[in-house]
């Protein structure tokens, strides 16, 4: 099979979500050659892309979504290590969770894939994680950074929910707060008060790694 076949191989049966021959089309893949990049964004995520806009049309439904977001979830077990190999230092410590009432976590695992690739300690804290959960999580693990993931339209509001919370227990100051998710904007961090807001995870880690420094160092981004 060349590059182009393995590639669009995952793409479709990804989309039809058959996990085993995703994963044995990852292995091959990385086998011949690919990065683990290459796979993710030229086949994995282009995909569930498709799921999505398949669902929205009212040609997939749950259970489709679902078998997809296991295919694509095997996919990543095999990546993990590679996209998270690093020789470098810890450049902080990271908190992360998909905000209650959400149970989407491939975006929030490949985020938290990518930080761990850049050097950050990063505790995931699951997924419908309800304010307690995050603060809990701030007093036990003293992060640099909460990382907040929203999904859907309905879980967004939740952002601020936990912001509130956190401020009213006093942390507020101590912790830079991200948000991302594929409905949220910048817009929309804005108003909720969070300090950072990314699109993706690549922009994600970068964003992070610029928020440290500019708290260590006290200036602006
Ligand atoms: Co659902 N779902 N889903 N779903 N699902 C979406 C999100 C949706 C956009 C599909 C659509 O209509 N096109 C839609 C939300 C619409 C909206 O509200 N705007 C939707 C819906 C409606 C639902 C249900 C309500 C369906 C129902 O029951 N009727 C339901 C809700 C369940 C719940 O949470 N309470 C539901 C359920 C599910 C499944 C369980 C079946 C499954 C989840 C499996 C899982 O995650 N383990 C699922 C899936 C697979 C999807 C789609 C198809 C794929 C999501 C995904 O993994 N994308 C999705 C459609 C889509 O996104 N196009 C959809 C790939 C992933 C790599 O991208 O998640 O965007 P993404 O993550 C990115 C960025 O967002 C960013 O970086 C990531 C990597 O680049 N990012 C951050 C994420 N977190 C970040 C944090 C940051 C910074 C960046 O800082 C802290």
């Amino acid at each position: 099979m060349t590059h182009d076949e393995i590639l669009k191989n995952i793409y479709e049966e990804t989309m039809v979500g058959n996990a085993p021959a995703v994963l044995a089309l990852t292995k091959q893949g990385l086998e011949e050659g690919l990065t683990p990049s290459q796979l993710l964004f030229d086949a994995l995520i282009p995909s569930l892309e498709e799921v999505g806009a398949r669902f929205e049309r009212g040609d997939y439904f749950v259970p489709e979504m679902l078998i997809a977001g296991k295919a694509m979830s095997g996919a990543l077990d095999v990546l993990r290590p590679l996209l998270a190999e690093t020789g470098a230092e810890t450049v902080g410590t990271f908190l992360m969770g998909t905000v209650k009432g959400d149970v989407h976590d491939i975006g929030k695992n490949l985020v938290n894939i990518m930080l761990e690739g850049a050097g950050f300690h990063v505790i995931d804290i699951g997924v419908q994680s309800p304010p307690e959960k995050f603060i809990a999580g701030i007093e036990e693990h003293n992060p640099d950074i909460v990382g907040m993931s929203a999904f859907l339209t309905t879980t967004m509001p939740m952002f601020k929910a936990n912001i509130n919370a956190i401020e009213k227990a006093g942390y507020r100051d101590k912790v830079i707060i991200m948000v991302g998710g594929a409905p949220v904007t910048q817009e929309y961090a804005d108003v909720c008060g969070a300090d950072g807001y990314a699109a993706d995870a690549a922009t994600a880690v970068r964003l992070a790694k610029q928020l440290i420094l500019a708290k260590r160092t006290d200036a602006k981004v």
